[in-house]
């Protein structure tokens, strides 16, 4: 849009003056955001309403990204740089005096997510608009974001994150468009006296469901989708019987919290209940608004809409599309269900066991009792209709109905038309060993859609020094098209400009290192290497194998205090769920390490440890941009994607990594020679599952190193750490150690000596650096939008 400076700042004094009855002086940093965000919204109003309008009119086909998670950080800033006003209105609020920086500090974290997923779907939602595609978000709009965590005396300590205390001002509540939805009670079918038979119900639980809607503002175009998220309340005209406090209590726990469950399985009934909530609610605002506006045969509804399931959080859409079409619009089975499998798509995002979700048919029955009818129903048919095409045993092991337990998987695939992995290997797993059974049936529905990232955000907000430098090299297109950054190559034996990457990137890690300071009391040397884990806390993804690297480096140290090593800082960010003990005693181990190591005389600051607390969208942009290094080391095959690792690439860090997930992509783009590449390979990992023959006991006694380190854990050398310690030893040297940590250990330690040495030679360093920035176009996630658009939804973009 076009906004003058001068405009911009009238603007912000009469809206300053009108909505907080104060001025400039007096003006607090909640008032100046209030006012700014109001202002901006003001701004984008009218294309938000006018790209409603064009849908509306020209009636082009939709998708619906349905996820039971978002995470889209602090939204002011992107606003502002998709609205193309970001420049104008940064002056503008300098010559009143006003830090850009500083108010945009006062927005909340919007972290309505975990971890890898729901940052997903938020780079979708950026991409989707900037590339002019028609797709909306639908999901909960949670009181309580993902919890804030602290850390007491080395432990982790969880807090609400109480988010909307302050108001929320881009959402828009739609209190006209709410629906109801119903729990539990009974269900029979009549006849309705034409031979079709119709659901009668008795003693349901009502919830009312408000949608929010949050515009999703594309990039310097006219595109603004929505992001839906649905607030639970109770109905207005309840029955006098059912108004107490306790069924307010039940209903407005429906979108109180975040499961705070990062891909571990939680069989908790109320998460079943938000995953129906979220799946009819918007469900039925699709159909209605399918109705009023198209006013066309409710059984062509295929050809305008496409629904996408994230994950099995949503799977309920299909029995619940399913209800809706038969129930409500009078569509018959057949023609309901071909509808249903065009209109659905399905996304896996990990094959951990622990992860794939499977409800006892008993919750689902009494919770849910026509979708349950519904499954049996498609179970049934489908049984019957493959069982003479490929048999019995194909048939039981893809069933959705199986050992008295509904299993999400498996209704998500047969009930849609695509089934996607989110990188070539994870896809390729899917296809040959966990679903396999199911690609032989459904060949056609399998595919793969490598994960990407919303470059925006992950450069030009967070990283405006490295931004700089590449307009500068070579123009300003990249912003526009990320593949326009393979310009770069021409300058890879260019001293001046890989001194200008240099620079840039010491400045980052200046303002990291004063974070640091601020925030940790730890004093880091910006010349050192700064190597940088930041994810969920995982057993598989193996923070432990960087620990066990740190304490060799230690005790290599203490032993000869004058070997020579390139100093280097370890950052680690990561939250453990409330409930993931295991997880939780390896964030004590890691608090404790740092103490030991940093308070250290003969260690000076050739090793720091920092630990930095409540790991969050807003964090991440302060850490990646001054990352050297970014530590990508689950074990092979476990990690379906991964995108923090497309983020360090983008900002110019070489990977650590082991051929999982998008790794192997990033190294066939970037070059194994510009990273370290370590670890057993998915074969060498089966081939263990296969032998069993894995013993991690005679590692740790026949390697003197590990033995060594190992020990450290249970024989008082770590101070503070009592059960912790011996967890971790046990888990490694009893348990036979799950993901293979010290299987991996020497390669690793190997991969780093090579590191250490590459950064001795600053300009190769450097030159590794800018062959990463210069091939990370493909992990733009606006091509993995594209892709979705072209292969899956079949969607087209506005133009
Ligand atoms: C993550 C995967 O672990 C990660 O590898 C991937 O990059 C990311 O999804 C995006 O595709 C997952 N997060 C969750 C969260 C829940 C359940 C399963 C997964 S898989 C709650």
């Amino acid at each position: 849009m076009k906004l003058s400076k001068k405009q911009f700042k009238q603007d912000f004094e009469e809206r300053l003056a009108s909505k907080f009855a104060t001025n400039l002086t007096k003006a607090g940093h909640q008032e100046t955001y209030a006012t700014l965000a109001s202002v901006v919204k003001h701004y984008y109003s009218s294309i938000w309403t006018a790209d409603n309008q064009y849908r509306d009119e020209v009636g082009k086909k939709q998708a619906y990204y349905f996820s039971i998670e978002f995470l889209p950080g602090k939204l002011l800033k992107s606003n502002l740089l998709n609205l193309g006003i970001l420049d104008t209105v940064r002056d503008g609020l300098a010559d009143l005096g006003i830090d850009l920086d500083e108010v945009a500090k006062v927005e909340p974290d919007m972290a309505i997510g975990n971890g890898g997923l729901g940052r997903l779907a938020s780079c979708f939602m950026d991409s989707l608009a900037s590339t002019g595609f028609p797709a909306n978000g639908n999901g909960i709009r949670y009181r309580y974001g993902l919890f804030k965590q602290k850390i007491i005396d080395g432990y982790q300590v969880e807090l609400p994150d109480s988010w909307l205390d302050n108001g929320n001002p881009w959402e828009v509540r739609r209190a006209d468009k709410a629906v109801e939805i119903n729990f539990g009670g009974e269900v029979w079918l009549e006849d309705d006296g034409k031979g079709k038979l119709l659901p009668h119900y008795k003693n349901q639980e009502r919830v009312l469901a408000v949608p929010y809607d949050t515009p999703m503002i594309g990039f310097e175009n006219t595109t603004v989708n929505n992001m839906c998220l649905w607030r639970s309340e109770v109905p207005q005209d309840l029955d006098l019987k059912f108004q107490n406090l306790d069924y307010m209590r039940q209903t407005s726990m429906l979108s109180a919290e975040l499961y705070p469950d990062d891909s571990n399985y939680d069989g908790r009934l109320l998460r079943l209940k938000q995953e129906y909530f979220f799946v009819s609610a918007g469900l039925q605002r699709i159909l209605r608004h399918y109705k009023f506006t198209q006013k066309k045969d409710i059984r062509r509804i295929g050809d305008y809409i496409a629904v996408h399931i994230n994950d099995t959080h949503p799977a309920l859409c299909v029995p619940e599309f399913m209800r809706l079409l038969i129930d409500e619009y009078g569509v018959g089975w057949n023609r309901a269900w071909d509808t249903t499998v065009k209109v659905m798509s399905y996304t896996n995002h990990t094959i951990l066991s622990e992860a794939l979700e499977k409800w006892p048919e008993d919750m689902v029955k009494n919770l849910l009792p026509r979708l349950y009818q519904i499954i049996v129903e498609i179970d049934r048919r489908r049984t019957a209709e493959l069982l003479p095409k490929v048999g019995a045993t194909l048939v039981h092991n893809t069933r959705i109905i199986k050992d008295g337990q509904i299993h999400m998987a498996n209704l998500a695939i047969i009930g849609s038309h695509s089934t996607n992995g989110v990188a070539k290997l994870h896809s390729d797993l899917l296809k040959d060993v966990e679903l396999h059974d199911f690609y032989e049936i459904y060949p056609e529905r399998f595919n793969n859609k490598t994960n990407g990232i919303a470059d925006r955000r992950w450069i030009q907000i967070s990283n405006e020094r490295l931004s700089g430098v590449l307009d500068e090299t070579i123009g300003k297109t990249w912003r526009h098209n990320l593949n326009d950054l393979s310009l770069l190559k021409h300058f890879k034996d260019d001293e001046k400009i890989l001194k200008q990457l240099q620079m840039a990137k010491y400045d980052n890690k200046l303002r990291l290192a004063a974070l640091i300071q601020e925030r940790n009391g730890i004093t880091v040397n910006p010349e050192a290497i700064f190597d940088v884990q930041i994810k969920r806390l995982h057993a598989y993804k193996r923070q432990l194998l960087n620990v066990l690297h740190i304490l060799k480096l230690y005790f290599d140290l203490k032993d000869e205090p004058d070997l020579d090593v390139v100093p280097r800082v370890f950052i680690f960010g990561a939250k453990a769920a409330p409930g993931y003990h295991y997880a939780k005693s390896i964030i004590k181990c890691i608090n404790e390490i740092a103490n030991m190591i940093n308070n250290d005389s003969d260690i000076d600051d050739k090793i720091k440890v920092v630990f930095l607390e409540n790991y969050n969208v807003s964090l991440a942009e302060m850490i990646i941009p001054a990352a050297n290094v970014g530590e990508q080391i689950s074990l092979a095959s476990k990690e379906a994607s991964g995108t923090s690792n497309m983020k360090f690439m983008l900002n110019g860090a070489l990977t650590m990594g082991t051929l999982d997930g998008a790794n192997i992509e990033i190294f066939e783009a970037a070059g194994e020679e510009n990273n370290f590449v370590f670890g057993l390979t998915k074969d060498e990992v089966y081939e263990y599952y296969r032998n069993g023959n894995y013993n991690a006991r005679d590692i740790y006694e026949q390697n003197p190193i590990v033995y060594r380190i190992l020990n450290s854990f249970i024989d008082g050398t770590i101070p503070n750490i009592k059960s912790e310690g011996r967890e971790i030893f046990d888990s490694l040297t009893i348990y036979n150690d799950e993901y293979f940590v010290l299987r991996d250990f020497n390669d690793y330690v190997r991969a780093q000596k090579d590191l250490e040495n590459l950064y001795r030679n600053q300009t190769a360093w450097t030159k590794a650096s800018l062959m990463n920035i210069a091939n990370v176009g493909r992990f733009s996630s606006d091509r993995t939008v594209r892709e979705y658009a072209d292969d899956i939804w079949y969607i087209k973009a506005k133009k």
